[in-house]
């Protein structure tokens, strides 16, 4: 950070020395940089840069709270699949800047080097990559608006990829002050996904909740058709984060022990702060979850800070113990992994100016943190055990028993190894495949006998492997490692990977991937609770014990169809909602006829058909943006303009008593108009218009909970996202000829449809708007259809499954990524504790939506 922002400044201050002129202001670098190399700016174009994005915005929001001026977060995901990230904080500076005569946050989104005044340069800790952040963002979405209450006002300006369209106007009062930024990431770019998985960024957003206390956080994804938001908010931080992790298993002590400390140091001649809080608590599992934050930044390949935690829990439960006289001669040495048997803990750092080993952050390299939180974990811990010797004595004796139980682990590991080397070692169950060379064979890992043995049927024998796995598989995080060895299931899964596994070379059974005996090992499970659970188990024990399968990349999840649909002799597997929703309208526009009638009548071509179908769908689906606010679609298309086809940007909701009305409002202006008009404020959260010649609008930008009376007019101003998507399928739609002037239901019908012409079973249907067409078709496309739902693997025969879930030629595999493999790991006891029906339901939610893979 200081190097780039020296860097920065000094190119500020160069820029500040020379005379002010027009050409000087190109010279500061623009966005296009980032749209050449956005690998370079924000790590890539794939899904995860995609979420990074969001992160970038986060960071700055999550900054500004750092800073103890945000105490509030609104994060929505949209329809149109655009962003929204509101905060209170101060708001990005709106000032006219002195030396380039632009405004502030006109600067800060558009120019690569604006760091000085209006750099991060004021945040003593920072999570951000430091001034990069929303400027990158900026330049990689289609389009990109903010607006900042600040001063009394509202400001608002639009960017089009990195590109203002949208100078800085005033569009309305502002009571509070704070930032909202909406982007909608660009399809050039990001060209194997722009869908934002709601499941990764509510994982972080609550993350971010536990380790910013106080911090309230409000999630909601608005794409389903039942938008509930989340709420995130932490009163005890990251106490409550251990707690949850211990969520489902019994705690050795009922209160986390926590310590905390601020240092103030000199680095390189320049003065630093580290602040430090470690909580810990014992639960009576095997495992450890040691999760350490930098500025808010996981780490999952932990660094510096979790170096110095460890060796102080090391060093002082064995000073305890020593002193206390708790070890009998003939008990083994306690060590660092005994001390960690059945841990949970986090340890989260602020530092002014952190060292990381990669761009990425995964590791902490500042050397000063060791100590730091090597002595606040040590006197810590010494003066908790002195004043609860209990407490101390449980976890020593904790600790002893995992020293004891590490020599029966070791015996078991090396039984193991010996079974799966001995001669015809290979496992009964395995159904191997003839194929030798391990780079060409693949294994599939199947749930049940019953799908195992069609899948043994339907198989390739050549080169397909097939294990089935009975009943349930051993909760790893439940047992210790010598106990989940003993398990039939996991012996036979270790046997036929052939790798061994866990740490130490081979001499004592660990993992040595070369031996690998498939560099396909693929995970076939049912799409249901107990599936999922079982490829969690599976997943968590080899990312625990044979990691190099993964950071290989030869582990994968099958993806089993979710439905097969017939009708008449036609039979078709479907993977997904999406693609069963586009079938029926494929299925209901085979032999159509659609014309139009009045004036323009004529009849519409199938391909002309077809486009209009695909169009008007797809404004239906955005419709919901739309539709949410209480105003009907065809009501709201029918405002557009009649030479540009755009629509209004707001829609602004007036209830009184149980009375509602709206009124769309065409763009900023008009907005400011109305805000004028009913004398309300434009941070747009609920306002209650105050009758007479009141102060505009009390509520304040965020406002708590409040009971307005009846009979107060309460006013809402949405802002449609979406409207520039529609105004898109407008000109499409436009453009194939149909009538788009009413979307609203006329008297008489404007357009026939015509199912089955010239045969008998010829039916003409009469439409009265175009969204009635997409009804038609869609309600054509069921007639005769049946659609039988998968439940499980074993639905299907053997020829079926190898169809639809093993054939190389057809189906889809997740490949399984040890990054996001990571988080889920060390997020996993969130879900692995007992069987409590929260946890159900988080796996059923997630079922099909594996967040920690990628395609
Ligand atoms: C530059 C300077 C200041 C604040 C910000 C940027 C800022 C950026 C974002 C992005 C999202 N939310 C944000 N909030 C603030 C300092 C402002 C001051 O000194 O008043």
């Amino acid at each position: 950070m200081a190097d780039q922002s020296d860097a920065e400044r000094n190119l500020i201050n160069q820029a500040g020395a020379d005379a002010y002129d027009a050409s000087k202001l190109g010279k500061l670098e623009g966005l296009e940089a980032v749209r050449k190399k956005p690998g370079m700016y924000i790590g890539g174009t794939d899904e995860r840069a995609l979420h990074h994005c969001v992160s970038e915005v986060l960071d700055n929001s999550v900054d500004e709270h750092l800073a103890n001026f945000c105490s509030r977060i609104e994060v929505n995901i949209h329809v149109d699949g655009s962003i929204s990230i509101r905060d209170n904080g101060r708001g990005i500076p709106v000032d006219i800047h002195p030396t380039y005569k632009i405004p502030g946050v006109e600067m800060v989104l558009t120019t690569l080097h604006s760091g000085g005044k209006y750099g991060q340069g004021g945040y003593k800790f920072s999570g951000g990559t430091h001034g990069v952040g929303a400027k990158c963002v900026n330049a990689v979405s289609e389009w990109f608006e903010v607006e900042v209450s600040r001063g009394g006002s509202v400001h608002h300006m639009k960017f089009e990829r990195g590109k203002t369209v949208q100078k800085l106007e005033v569009v309305g009062k502002a009571k509070g002050t704070g930032t909202y930024i909406t982007f909608k990431p660009d399809a050039e770019i990001f060209r194997d996904t722009t869908v934002f998985q709601a499941s990764r960024i509510s994982q972080r957003l609550r993350e971010l909740a536990f380790l910013n206390s106080g911090l309230e956080i409000i999630f909601t994804d608005e794409r389903p058709a039942e938008a509930k938001p989340e709420r995130y908010y932490y009163k005890d931080g990251v106490e409550e984060f251990v707690k949850q992790i211990n969520q489902g298993k019994q705690a050795l002590h009922p209160k986390p022990i926590r310590f905390t400390k601020e240092t103030k140091l000199q680095l390189d001649e320049k003065p630093a702060e580290i602040h430090c809080e470690v909580v810990l608590q014992y639960n009576d599992t095997y495992n450890d979850q040691v999760l350490c934050y930098t500025n808010t930044i996981h780490n999952p390949d932990g660094g510096t800070h979790l170096s110095g935690f460890r060796s102080a829990l090391t060093r002082a439960i064995n000073q305890f113990s020593k002193a206390n006289n708790l070890l009998k001669d003939k008990d083994p040495q306690i060590t660092g992994d005994d001390v960690r048997e059945g841990l949970a803990a986090v340890i989260s750092i602020k530092h002014s100016d952190p060292k990381f080993e990669s761009q990425t952050k995964v590791k902490l390299l500042s050397p000063e943190v060791e100590s730091v939180v090597g002595s606040v974990t040590y006197e810590g811990l010494m003066q908790y055990f002195e004043m609860n010797p209990p407490i101390a004595k449980r976890i020593v004796d904790k600790s002893l028993n995992a020293a004891r139980a590490r020599e029966a682990a070791r015996k078991a590991r090396e039984t193991v190894r010996k079974g799966a080397l001995s001669g015809g070692g290979l496992p009964g169950k395995l159904a191997d495949c003839s194929e030798r060379d391990p780079e060409f064979s693949e294994m599939f890992i199947v749930e049940g006998d019953s799908a195992g043995g069609s899948a043994k049927q339907g198989r390739n024998r050549q080169n397909q492997a097939i294990l089935p796995l009975r009943g349930k598989l051993i909760n790893t995080e439940k047992a210790r490692l010598d106990k989940v060895l003993s398990n039939e299931e996991i012996r036979t899964l270790i046997t036929a990977c052939g790798t061994g596994i866990g740490e130490g070379d081979e001499s004592v059974g660990g993992f040595n991937a070369a031996k690998a005996r498939y560099h396909k090992i693929i995970i076939m499970t049912d799409a249901d609770v107990d599936g999922s659970h079982i490829r969690t188990l599976l997943l968590t024990f080899i990312y625990r014990q044979m990691k190099g399968l993964i950071e290989r990349g030869y582990v994968y999840i099958a993806q089993p169809p979710l439905y097969k649909i017939k009708r008449k002799k036609r039979e078709q597997y479907v993977d997904n909602d999406e693609q069963l929703n586009r079938i029926l309208l494929e299925l209901g526009s085979e032999d159509v006829v659609l014309a139009r009638l009045g004036a323009e009548a004529h009849t519409f071509s199938p391909t002309q058909v077809d486009k209009i179908v695909e169009h008007l769908a797809a404004l239906e689906k955005l419709g919901a943006g739309v539709t949410r606010y209480g105003a009907e679609l065809g009501e709201f298309l029918d405002t557009h303009d009649a030479a540009t086809l755009a629509l209004p940007r707001y829609v602004a909701r007036i209830r009184q008593g149980n009375q509602e009305s709206h009124e769309f409002l065409r763009d900023e202006a008009a907005r400011a108009k109305f805000l004028q008009l009913h004398k309300l404020n434009a941070d747009m959260t609920e306002q209650v218009e105050v009758p007479g010649n009141g102060e505009a609008g009390s509520a304040p930008p965020f406002p708590a909970e409040r009971k307005p009376a009846s009979a107060q007019k309460r006013v809402t101003i949405h802002e449609i996202f979406e409207s520039t998507e529609m105004t898109k399928l407008l000109k499409a739609l436009a453009a194939t000829g149909l009538d788009i002037a009413k979307f609203g239901a006329t008297e008489d019908a404007r357009f026939t449809m015509t199912e089955n012409p010239g045969q008998k079973s010829e039916v003409k249907t009469g439409l009265r708007s175009p969204l009635e067409i997409v009804a038609q078709i869609r309600a054509n496309g069921r007639k005769g259809l049946s659609i039988q739902r998968y439940k499980g693997l074993g639905e299907m025969n053997p020829k079926q499954l190898f169809e639809t879930t093993m054939d190389p030629e057809k189906r889809r595999l997740l490949k399984v990524n040890i990054d996001d493999a990571a988080k889920a790991d060390a997020l996993f006891t969130l879900l692995m504790g007992d069987e409590v029906p929260p946890r159900r339901q988080f796996i059923e939610d997630n079922a099909l939506n594996v967040q920690f893979l990628d395609v």
